[in-house]
């Protein structure tokens, strides 16, 4: 006999990520960060606060970004009702993206039961790299601090490819010049990106796209949601957080969080029990970004379900009266 269907929380989920990204669609190209954050956030609330969820933001940006909002590390999001769950969200990840008309702004949701999720708060910042299922079992801990070059042999290997042929996503950023000419001196090929790291490690999860491993420090919350994805997507991940700054050095002592350890992604995230979801904002290599029409707008989001395996792609027609 089949197993009953048990509901599945990213299709309402994904209404959250949808009212973000219809908010925040608007301000593309208007080069007004602040409205679009403050709209996103709000209509993601708004649409979270109406699920039948316990949701606990486990860690949320304002320790990178210095913004407080309701969707703060330790805040209670969802109408209370339903299962206690652990939540981390990106109401828009690439914010200069999307102000500056650029490709490849999201906004993102993940969940899991309560005390599955690991939080780095009040970390900001943490090393990652993520690979696909068919690279996930190559991916061992010694990677973080092994010379790239042998990272990138065992991935070349596994993937059946020459060095040359992998292309490694990394975030623009001058902290990332040692790997990037690491990466380059190994033969392998660079892309890379000036926002968007959750984007970033979702490509390099999935085994049809162009991005072999995503590397290099980004956000702490963008770890944990990309986490989310992963493991959706059978990929593996490492991750260990990396302080920029003394404060934020000072912050994880006095949290007493373990900053050495590397954790992999069945560690950030224990439990089968993970929901992600995605919509794209403006146009990407992953999603279409929202488009208007009078009283209409069409998004397009990615909606997976570790337990089952299950990746959907919904495009909603969605009636707007502002
Ligand atoms: C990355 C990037 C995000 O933050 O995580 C980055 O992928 C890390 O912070 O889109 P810095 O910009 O300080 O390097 C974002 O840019 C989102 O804020």
């Amino acid at each position: 006999m089949s197993q009953p269907t048990v509901r599945n929380l990213g299709l309402d989920l994904v209404r959250a990520t949808e009212a973000a990204a219809l908010k925040a669609g608007r301000w593309m190209g208007l080069g007004n960060r602040a409205m679009a954050d403050q709209e996103a956030t709000v209509a993601m609330v708004e649409a979270l606060n109406s699920l039948d969820m316990d949701g606990l933001i486990v860690v949320g940006e304002e320790a990178k970004s210095g913004i407080h909002s309701p969707l703060d590390t330790g805040n209670h999001i969802g109408n209370g009702l339903g299962p206690a769950l652990d939540v981390v969200v990106d109401p828009i990840d690439g914010t200069s993206l999307l102000v500056e008309g650029r490709t490849g702004a999201i906004s993102v949701v993940g969940v899991a039961p309560r005390g599955a999720m690991w939080s780095p708060a009040p970390a900001a910042y943490m090393e990652k790299i993520v690979v696909d299922r068919d690279a996930a079992h190559a991916l061992v801990p010694e990677c973080m601090d092994a010379p790239a070059a042998w990272t990138l042999a065992l991935l070349a290997r596994v993937k059946k490819k020459n060095i040359r042929d992998l292309v490694i996503w990394v975030l623009d950023r001058p902290r990332h010049a040692e790997l990037i000419e690491e990466i380059r001196m190994a033969g392998a090929r660079v892309a890379l990106r000036s926002d968007g790291d959750i984007s970033g490690a979702i490509l390099a999860a999935m085994p049809e796209s162009n991005i072999d491993a995503l590397w290099g420090i980004g956000g702490t919350a963008e770890g944990v949601v990309s986490a989310c994805a992963v493991r959706a997507l059978g990929g593996q991940m490492l991750v260990r957080v990396s302080p920029q700054s003394e404060r934020e050095w000072a912050n994880c002592f006095e949290a007493g969080l373990e900053i050495k350890r590397i954790l992999t992604v069945d560690e950030l995230i224990r439990s089968e029990k993970i929901f992600f979801v995605a919509t794209g904002i403006t146009d990407g290599a992953l999603l279409d970004g929202v488009r208007y029409q009078v009283n209409r707008a069409d998004t397009q989001s990615l909606v997976m379900r570790v337990e089952t395996g299950n990746r959907r792609m919904i495009n909603t027609e969605h009636f707007v009266q502002d």
